[in-house]
């Protein structure tokens, strides 16, 4: 007798009608295997999917060059699929779901032919952990097969232990032709089921990630009460030893794996790293939240990375213990055979390709990496790995800290008054677009808790799920907003940031300790300047004050903003976010 996952292969192979089906079992050396394949046989347009870079340099490490027009996420080709279009909600597209899987049954009719499907076992979290979720996502693209062993815990043993249960979480996964008028990412929360056709890039085709550890994983901890966040989570040693772990949600680029890496500029200070993107935080039994990391990887951007912003990082790219390490539309300099991309450390190489494989010439003006670039390693690679990242029941969380992208207004560090006045803190948020999805970059865009992207369902239901979850903690976390990217007149950022930004972390481990005063303000309590750690710094005076101060007539337009972002979702925003606007509109 067959078992749920064999029919259920059966059915999209008759469907999508591969060449061959072969069933991974997530070992190194089957990904040394899929690799080969991707250099020797499988073409995209004609290209290689890999490239063998220098691995003196660079041990185990591999290039590959996505499409040209499939180069990051695209938001506007996203659906989020629910029986009605309310549960979904102004953040997400919806279409009926029966009118989805129609359209994306034509489009995946025989999409596969001439290539192979990949069976791509793996466990989001610890398979020892209550929280972790089993899953299974065909794919025809070994680029896919052999990133989704990096960033999960890709296993055969995941198949045994779905066994004979039918509510799997389902991946499927083919380019198709890469046409981006052909190109969707769908999501059916009901089903657990991802289709996404199209794409061969990142959070639009590893679907254990955005797809199914966000924006399906919201939905199930709405139901089930916990939370999926956009979060990085972090160990913050002291001094005397003590560990504090926070976890801090900032939209796409804009830092979390700089912060989650982070090499303390204080002495006695150190972070140790849990996770850079994705958190699954649960109530446990002693009322504390807990957070584990579902993935196992890093996917992240390039462009920014060297020795002087994130030491940590280049030493995990380098590390190769864990097989492999993937550069994606990064420069490559072709005397040396490495990766390239701005911001990397020493001059720039005078024989470089850019990422679409042509040979660079500054004087045009474009850069040679793609600004999404990205590197995909395993977190086994990281030296500065937590002991704790292993451990099934995940870490306690003392303070919650959501950050984003704004040049103006918003303070270096604030921290909300209690729970409910920090829901509306994450609910105002605001940030300034990156190259991370494809849309205009550097505009303003509400992005309540780094989760308008990738929030499953209505996110005005969201905010009150935030609200019923605290009801449930006997020891909240304090919340804290951080933003690292304000700037002077000279449109230089005033805040050094990168290993900086422990004297932040400092102070709000203080204030979760209670050692310390902050000044009370309409928008939460800022710290003195006394109490924070500026010692070998120099930001001028007058631009420390920008940092920490409040100036209410700007704070004017943000108000209205904020009211406008807020009103559209209508009925569901609860009445206690309501208070809490009411309460700052009214100091303001
Ligand atoms: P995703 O992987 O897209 O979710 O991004 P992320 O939030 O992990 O962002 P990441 O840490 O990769 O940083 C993105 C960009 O912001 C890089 O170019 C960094 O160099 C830059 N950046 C990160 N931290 C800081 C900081 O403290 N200050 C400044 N000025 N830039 C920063
Ligand atoms: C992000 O855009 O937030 C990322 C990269 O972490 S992706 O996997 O493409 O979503
Ligand atoms: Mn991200």
């Amino acid at each position: 007798m067959a078992t749920p996952i064999e029919r259920w292969v059966e059915e999209q192979a008759r469907l999508m009608r591969p060449d061959k089906i072969y069933w991974c079992d997530g070992s190194e050396e089957e990904a040394r295997r899929l690799i080969e394949i991707g250099i020797c046989q499988e073409k995209i347009d004609g290209e290689p999917v890999f490239y063998k870079l220098n691995h003196n340099l660079w041990p185990g490490a591999y290039l590959h060059r996505s499409h040209s027009t499939d180069v990051a996420r695209t938001e506007h080709l996203t659906y989020v699929c629910h029986s009605d279009k309310e549960s979904a909600g102004l953040n997400n597209n919806w279409m009926p779901p029966h009118k989805a899987k129609e359209m994306l049954r034509k489009l995946s009719d025989g999409c596969m032919r001439g290539r192979t499907m990949y069976v791509l076992p793996y466990m989001m979290g610890h398979p020892s952990s209550p929280y972790a979720k089993a899953c299974i996502q065909l794919t025809d693209s070994s680029y896919v097969a052999v990133s989704m062993r990096i960033m999960t815990r890709m296993h055969k043993d995941a198949v045994k232990r779905i066994g004979n249960r039918d509510d799997f979480v389902k991946g499927l996964h083919s380019l198709g032709d890469l046409h981006p008028e052909r190109r969707f990412i769908m999501h059916f929360p009901d089903e657990h089921l991802v289709w996404s056709i199209g794409s061969g890039y990142g959070g639009n085709a590893l679907l254990g990630k955005k797809c199914f550890s966000l924006r399906i994983a919201s939905w199930l901890g709405y139901q089930e009460g916990w939370l999926a966040e956009h979060m990085v989570i972090v160990g913050i040693e002291d001094p005397a030893g003590n560990i504090t772990y926070v976890t801090a949600a900032m939209p796409s680029a804009c830092g979390k794996t700089n912060l989650a890496m982070l090499q303390s500029a204080l002495g006695g200070y150190k972070v140790w790293t849990l996770g850079d993107d994705i958190a699954w935080l649960n109530v446990g039994a002693d009322g504390r939240l807990y957070a584990i990391n579902p993935e196992t990887g890093f996917f992240g951007v390039t462009c920014g990375t060297s020795m002087k912003t994130n030491p940590n990082m280049l030493r995990t790219l380098k590390a190769g213990k864990f097989f492999p390490t993937l550069f994606t539309n990064t420069a490559l300099n072709q005397d040396t055979n490495e990766p390239w991309w701005e911001g990397l450390d020493g001059p720039v190489p005078k024989n470089l390709a850019d990422w679409e494989g042509n040979s660079w010439d500054k004087a045009q003006g474009k850069k040679a990496a793609h600004p999404n670039s990205r590197f995909t390693t395993s977190l086994y690679n990281c030296p500065t790995l937590s002991r704790d990242f292993d451990n099934p029941k995940g870490v306690p969380i003392s303070a919650i800290i959501l950050g984003g992208r704004r040049t103006d207004l918003i303070p270096l560090v604030t921290e909300a008054f209690n729970w409910p006045n920090g829901v509306f803190l994450g609910a105002r948020g605001g940030s300034e677009t990156t190259a991370a999805a494809a849309h205009q970059v550097g505009v303003l865009r509400r992005d309540p808790m780094a989760m308008l992207p990738f929030c499953g369902y209505n996110m005005g239901d969201y905010f009150k799920h935030w609200l019923n979850i605290g009801k449930k903690l006997t020891h909240p976390p304090k919340i804290f907003s951080v933003n690292w990217f304000r700037t002077n007149e000279k449109d230089e950022f005033i805040w050094p940031g990168f290993s900086e930004n422990i004297r932040v972390l400092k102070w709000i481990i203080e204030r979760v300790n209670n050692r310390i005063e902050a000044k009370e303000t309409p928008i939460g309590f800022v710290p003195y300047l006394k109490d924070l750690n500026l010692e070998g710094l120099n930001i001028p005076e007058n631009e420390l004050k920008k940092l920490t101060s409040i100036n209410m007539e700007d704070w004017c337009g943000e108000v209205k903003e904020i009211k406008d972002f807020l009103e559209q979702f209508g009925k569901h925003i609860p009445e206690e976010i309501w208070r809490q606007y009411q309460a700052l509109a009214k100091h303001i």
